[in-house]
């Protein structure tokens, strides 16, 4: 119940506990998370986001733990986020994950969490989006987003991370499960990780083939190999994704996708906060529902709730409306 002067003092003084306070805020999507995320406008700093999607088991938080080390060597400092859609939990990373990280847990140029869904659909990527943002304001000069379940998270990363590596396994045989997937798209960067293991060539020749059936991009993915395990290939990985950065800057597709982000973060704070309004209204309004039931197609309800709250500043106001459901929670304390 701290309020929001605490927060941002907190936040500011550079103690972890105050950034990880504010995730968790972010990932409630508790109304002061935005206010400190306002109030701190002038110090947010993007900072380097890069995403690694694929498969579960094909190695990619080995990976992530090897990218660490390697960006701390060179005086980096670095935040992990492993975003997982099919969790409701979060605060503390996946169990394995954990272990592997022990290496980097007393070095305060570290910063590792999971993130989870917590029941708030569509929320995750609004929340990773603020969350990024905070890290860069934390300090955080380099941003490593790590998906962890199957799905939708893929694209969300893709869309928030400035350069998205898909991880593939030798012999995974994945290639027309990653065209269905839309995944060859959103690879900047492919890994073929754990070319310890027989096929690895051909799993390059594979995804080069592959490649060669899309479209003819200024940007031509490089594959990189990799063996986590060890750390080989994650240099060369590093300055795959350093090239990919200067293509971005030099090609101009770095501010287009900015700008994208940005559009998509404002329309889904907007979704995010209608959603929430309309179930609170039909909950509440027992005129309202007993109408839409009476109808029952959901349109002329729909419309009803847009002309009452779609109004200019309905964003910011947070207190209810007259209604008082017993569900209605105070959004300012
Ligand atoms: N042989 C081999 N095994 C690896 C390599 N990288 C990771 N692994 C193993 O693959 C398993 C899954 O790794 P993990 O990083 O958890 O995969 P994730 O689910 O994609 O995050 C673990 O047992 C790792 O030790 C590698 O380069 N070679
Ligand atoms: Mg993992």
């Amino acid at each position: 119940m701290n309020g929001r002067r605490d927060l941002v003092a907190e936040f500011r003084s550079g103690n972890v506990r105050g950034l990880a306070r504010a995730i968790t805020l972010v990932e409630q999507r508790d109304p002061s998370a935005r206010r400190l995320l306002t109030a701190l406008g002038g110090e947010l700093r993007r900072p380097r986001v890069v995403g690694f999607t694929g498969a579960p088991g094909t190695g990619k938080s080995t990976l992530v733990d090897a990218l660490v080390a390697l960006l701390r060597r060179r005086d980096r400092t670095v935040a992990v986020i492993a975003v997982d859609p099919n969790s409701p939990y979060s605060g503390g990373a996946i169990l394995g994950d954990r272990i592997r990280m022990q290496g980097h847990a007393l070095d305060p140029g570290v910063y590792i969490r999971s993130m989870g869904a917590r029941g708030h659909l569509g929320g995750l990527s609004v929340a990773t989006r603020e969350a990024v943002r905070l890290l860069g304001a934390f300090g955080f000069q380099h941003v490593i987003l790590e998906t962890v379940g199957v799905g939708q998270s893929e694209l969300e990363v893709a869309a928030i991370a400035d350069s998205t590596a898909v991880v593939l396994t030798p012999g995974s045989g994945d290639g027309v499960q990653m065209i269905k997937a839309g995944i060859m798209e959103i690879a900047d960067v492919f890994v073929v990780n754990k070319a310890d293991l027989p096929g690895a060539q051909r799993t390059v020749q594979e995804v080069r083939n592959l490649l060669s059936l899309g479209p003819k991009l200024e940007w031509r993915p490089p594959i990189v190999t990799t063996v986590a395990a060890t750390g080989e290939g994650v240099e060369e990985l590093l300055e795959a994704f350093e090239r990919h950065r200067e293509h971005l800057e030099r090609s101009g597709e770095g501010r287009r996708r900015a700008e994208a982000r940005l559009k998509d973060e404002a329309a889904d704070l907007v979704a995010e906060w209608a959603r929430a309004e309309a179930r609170r209204l039909l909950d509440e309004d027992r005129e309202l529902a007993a109408r839409l039931l009476r109808d029952r197609v959901p349109y002329a309800a729909a419309d009803e709730i847009l002309t009452r709250r779609l109004t200019p500043g309905a964003v910011d106001r947070s207190s209810p409306p007259a209604g008082r459901g017993e569900e209605a929670r105070p959004e300012r304390s």
